[in-house]
Formats: structure tokens, C-alpha cells, sequence
């Protein structure tokens, strides 16, 4: 084999390689849709919160956690208060999550991080905010 098809060679499978890994990333877990969507102003009365995701999750190693002030903080900061949630319900096989709430909220802003595991044995995380109007 000459030194030129040698290089070519190199070129190539280092494209292909870096195609694959392109896949794979382009395949994790990612949020696609949402209620509340993140920045949205919501009602109190809302009740649950729901995630639907790009591929289906192992809910079961899956971690949802909201925080918020409760009180009337105008800011989207991070609060450490863990607000309840009831527990996540898988839907769609395992595409949608719905995380009930077990209390109305009271004005200000939530966060929700999430940290899921894929069926494809990735884990993406990320954030979710929302602001509960007076
Ligand atoms: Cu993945």
C-alpha cells in the first residue's frame, strides 16, 4: 500500500469516527417538549409537570427534583428547597414523564432538574423554569 492511500485511510475511518460519536450525542435523551415549557408563566393551579423526551427513559433511574422559594422572588435564581413531588409517571413507554405535585405552589419561580437515564444507557441532565404567577 503506498504512503498516500495509507494517509486516506487515516482521514477516512478518523471521519467515520467522529460520524459515529456525531450519533451517538445526536441520540441521547433530550427534552423536547414540556409543560410548563422553561420561562413560562403558569397559574398556581398548576398541577403536575410534564416532560416528553426524545427517546424513552429507565424511569426508575431517573432523578426529578424541583426547588423553589415559595416565596415571591422575581429572580430565576436556585433555590435549595426542595418542593414534593409525587411520584414520576412513565407514559408512552417511557418517552413522557408526568411528575405530579402534592401541593399548589405558591408565586415565584421553580426549577426542575432533571437527570435521566436512556434506554440507550446514556444520561443527559438539564434544567426546567417556570414562574408561578399571584
Ligand atoms: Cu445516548
Amino acid at each position: 500500500m503506498s504512503t498516500s492511500r495509507c494517509v486516506n485511510w487515516t482521514v477516512w475511518s478518523t471521519l467515520v469516527s467522529a460520524l459515529l460519536i456525531a450519533t451517538q450525542v445526536l441520540a441521547h435523551a433530550k427534552l423536547v417538549e414540556s409543560h410548563p415549557t422553561d420561562g413560562e408563566t403558569v397559574p398556581s393551579i398548576t398541577n403536575e409537570i410534564t416532560i416528553a423526551y426524545s427517546m424513552p427513559l429507565e424511569v426508575r433511574y431517573s432523578v426529578f427534583e424541583l426547588y423553589g422559594s415559595g416565596v415571591d422572588n422575581r429572580a430565576p435564581q436556585v433555590s435549595r428547597d426542595v418542593i414534593e413531588l409525587g411520584g414520576a409517571i412513565s407514559e408512552h413507554g417511557g418517552r413522557v414523564i408526568r411528575l405530579p405535585l402534592t401541593d399548589v405552589l405558591k408565586p415565584g419561580w421553580y426549577t426542575l432538574r432533571w437527570n435521566v437515564l436512556a434506554i440507550d444507557g446514556h444520561t443527559t441532565e438539564g434544567t426546567l423554569r417556570f414562574l408561578v404567577q399571584d
